[in-house]
């Protein structure tokens, strides 16, 4: 694989026009823009422009082996549209990568397929996958492979731990519908998983799921690092951090301040789509209170189940770790709409934040900035 100087990404960031304040400032403050407007919506602002840490000792920010660690949003596949059951052929390679949570600060991650969350894989209920996970030569770390959408050992685990340089393959039936997690599940699984080793399969149910216009994919986990959130240099896992359930940061698709104009830009959303919103949680430990600033749940489809009838216009849901959970929202005003942790702390200050721009015109009947028209 290819390494690239970590100054390369902000030069990408800069030439892109996405990362001109991040790229100076290089630390959590840096990438505040968005943040400071979603907690001056809800926690009357957030005053730390520069990082709020004590200096440890590390060392200096690594060489990056990819630009970019977080995955595509819009990276998700098609709707089911068949309707007798399929065998599917599903390949993943567990690829051990540095790269920057924000610009200046570098971590190992361990990923399934070099990205955060790994892809989602998307079946209709009774078909069947052959899966093989393959663990390259030049890894450090033996992996493996539990989905929860399977009934067997570990979830698969059991039958899919291998050393570097190995590959496994399990075949099993997509029983029972809903949207689950899978996750590496070796025995220093809170490692694994915080450096990135989860994502989702979604199993749909034998009627599909209903339309809508768009479809989007996030993955929350937390990062444990010998490090505070914004220092700048190479970010260590740490044990005792993950023990005491202390995250340096929390981030969707494992980037701090991921999807907003200091990170990797706002999603654009056309006005009046329907967004259906698939939101795994990787944890490792803690639970997410998933909220839309601007917007809510209109229909929830509560811990992934979608057989059930969801939930309606819900503010405020708990995604527990190890759950993916789904929920569609309308988009009647333009606006940003901002997906975030309602443990706010977590996105002031850690960094768990990706907002939606919903782009078109203004609805004064719905919402009015300017009622008195002065
Ligand atoms: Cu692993």
């Amino acid at each position: 694989m290819t390494r690239h100087s970590h100054t390369n990404r902000r030069a990408f960031l800069k030439t892109a026009g996405i990362g001109a304040a991040a790229a100076f400032a290089g630390c959590t403050g840096g990438r505040q823009t968005d943040a400071a407007t979603a907690s001056s919506d809800e926690t009357g602002g957030d005053e730390s422009g520069e990082a709020s840490a004590e200096a440890t000792s590390l060392d200096p920010a690594a060489d990056v082996d990819v630009d970019r660690i977080a995955a595509d949003p819009t990276d998700v596949p098609d709707p089911v549209d068949w309707d007798e059951p399929r065998t599917h052929e599903v390949t993943m390679e567990t690829t051990e990568v540095t790269a920057e949570i924000e610009p200046g600060v570098t971590f190992d991650y361990m990923t399934f397929d070099g990205q955060v969350p790994g892809p989602m894989v998307r079946v209709r209920r009774g078909d069947t996958v052959n899966f093989t996970l393959k663990n390259p030569e030049d890894s450090g770390m033996p992996h493996n492979m539990d989905f929860h959408a399977v009934y067997g050992p570990g979830g698969g685990a059991d039958h899919t731990t291998i050393a570097p340089g190995e590959e496994a393959t399990i075949q099993y039936k997509a029983t029972y519908p809903g949207v689950h997690i899978y996750h590496c599940a070796v025995p220093n699984m809170d490692h694994h998983i915080s450096a990135g080793m989860f994502g989702s399969i979604l199993v749909e149910p034998k009627d599909g799921l209903p339309e809508v216009d768009r479809e989007l994919y996030f993955g929350q986990h937390e990062i444990y690092t010998n490090g505070e959130p914004g220092e700048e240099g190479h970010h260590e896992f740490d044990l005792d951090a993950a023990k005491a359930e202390n995250p340096t940061y929390v981030t969707y698709n494992g980037e701090a301040y991921a999807f907003t104009e200091s990170g990797n830009g706002r999603i654009p959303i056309d006005q009046g789509d329907r967004v259906r919103i698939f939101m795994s949680n990787g944890g490792p430990n803690l639970s997410s209170s998933w909220h839309a600033i601007g917007n809510v749940w209109d229909k929830l489809y509560r811990d992934g189940d979608l057989v059930s009838d969801p939930a309606r216009y819900v503010e405020t849901t708990p995604v527990a770790p190890g759950t993916v959970t789904a929920a569609e929202i309308e988009t009647p005003v333009p606006g940003p709409i901002k997906l975030v942790d309602h443990s706010l702390s977590r996105v002031v200050r850690k960094g768990v934040l990706g907002v939606l721009d919903v782009q078109g015109e203004e609805d004064t009947d719905i919402f009015d900035s300017n009622p008195d028209g002065e």
